[in-house]
């Protein structure tokens, strides 16, 4: 299988909200590095580099503006006299607050995010943006004629809303995948968002449009992040209604559950006949995954990559969550097997 990945993404080291504690982030780089050495030793997989930003491409699915406030904060926090190691915001626009954009880096913080489990520090940017590139090459790769690339991406992205981070997120690799994938000629091009978590961000950007359909499989917000959206109810809307679905699943779903929920969430998809497949791959389901309720097994993730590629797609695999970072490589490296197996046969 084609990788894609850059070690561009060891310069971001993110720091989050632990109750009332500043702690490194669960997303540390640690997760890339295990990925890059379980694939290095499977040995099957040809290795390339991002090609470069494409910044216009990606204004097609984010404000530009946001992109903007994303590219200048590490300059701008130095330059508001801040000497903390990292940028977060600490206010939001909450309810019967106005929605206007504040004029400081320390104010649009709040303005540009929605959740304070990640931050902005020295080399994020230069981390986001080539994750970013790394999504859009695989999809590329994709339109050059590759069956499946795998898009090592990091910092993930489905969290990522059209001008807003958080989640660990900050582009939306996903979404800059299939805006990619539509540009170079798939009419409809299908998300499956396989993360433990919503993808309340890749939901964002295509709520409202019937080209990219999107779904996405992940614990109840009622209990789990990000809490405010993935609700089963959420169809999409104007244009966009009916090519939405949520299929959120309680704390402590085991495997046999899950995959029968995939097999809805394929189903479904494929009613509106795409021509590519954009999966959000979250490893966060995996059992012994720290700050998640799944109880995926490492077979599993075989099951799972053979499942993707019977779907029988052009497809771009993009990492997204997954922090029992020991195991992270080798259940990755399950997916891409599994996958490989299938599509060979
Ligand atoms: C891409 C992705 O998987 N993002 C997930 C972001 C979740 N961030 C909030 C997590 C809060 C978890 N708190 C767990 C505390 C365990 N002691
Ligand atoms: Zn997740």
């Amino acid at each position: 299988m084609i990788v894609v990945r850059s070690e561009t993404h060891r310069r971001h080291h993110s720091l989050e909200l632990d109750g009332a504690t500043i702690v490194p982030s669960w997303e540390a780089p640690g997760r890339a590095e295990h990925v890059d050495r379980a694939l290095d030793e499977q040995g099957t997989h040809k290795t390339i580099g991002p090609d470069a930003f494409d910044a216009e491409l990606v204004d097609e699915v984010h404000d530009p503006e946001y992109v903007r406030f994303l590219a200048g904060a590490w300059t701008r926090w130095q330059a508001e006299g801040h000497t903390a190691a990292g940028a977060m915001a600490f206010g939001w626009p909450a309810r019967r607050f106005r929605h206007l954009r504040p004029a400081t880096l320390e104010a649009q913080l709040g303005y540009y995010s929605f959740a304070a489990d990640c931050s902005i520090s020295e080399g994020t940017w230069e981390a986001v943006r080539d994750s970013a590139a790394i999504a859009d090459t695989a999809a590329r790769q994709v339109l050059g004629g590759a069956s499946v690339v795998f898009a090592r991406c990091r910092p993930p992205g489905h969290h990522a809303m059209k001008d807003q981070f958080g989640g660990y997120c900050y582009l939306n690799n996903a979404a800059i995948a299939a805006q990619r994938l539509r540009s170079g000629g798939h009419a409809e091009v299908a998300i499956l968002d396989v993360d433990y978590h919503h993808g309340n961000g890749t939901q964002d950007i295509f709520y409202e449009r019937d080209d990219v359909r999107f779904c996405s499989i992940h614990g109840d917000p009622s209990e789990e992040f990000p809490y405010f959206l993935g609700h089963a109810d959420e169809h999409g809307a104007g244009r966009g209604t009916g090519h939405n679905r949520n299929l959120p699943l309680p704390r402590g779903t085991e495997a046999e559950t899950w995959f029968d929920t995939l097999e809805q969430a394929i189903g479904w998809l494929n009613d509106s006949s795409p021509t590519a497949l954009v999966v959000s791959l979250g490893l966060d389901t995996f059992v012994d995954d720290p700050i998640s309720h799944f109880r995926l097994q490492q077979p599993d993730f075989i099951r799972l990559g053979r499942r993707l590629a019977a779907i029988g797609l052009p497809t771009v695999l993009v990492m997204e969550g997954g922090y029992a970072t020991e195991e992270l490589g080798r259940n990755v490296g399950a997916v891409l097997s599994g996958f490989e197996t299938a599509r060979r046969s």
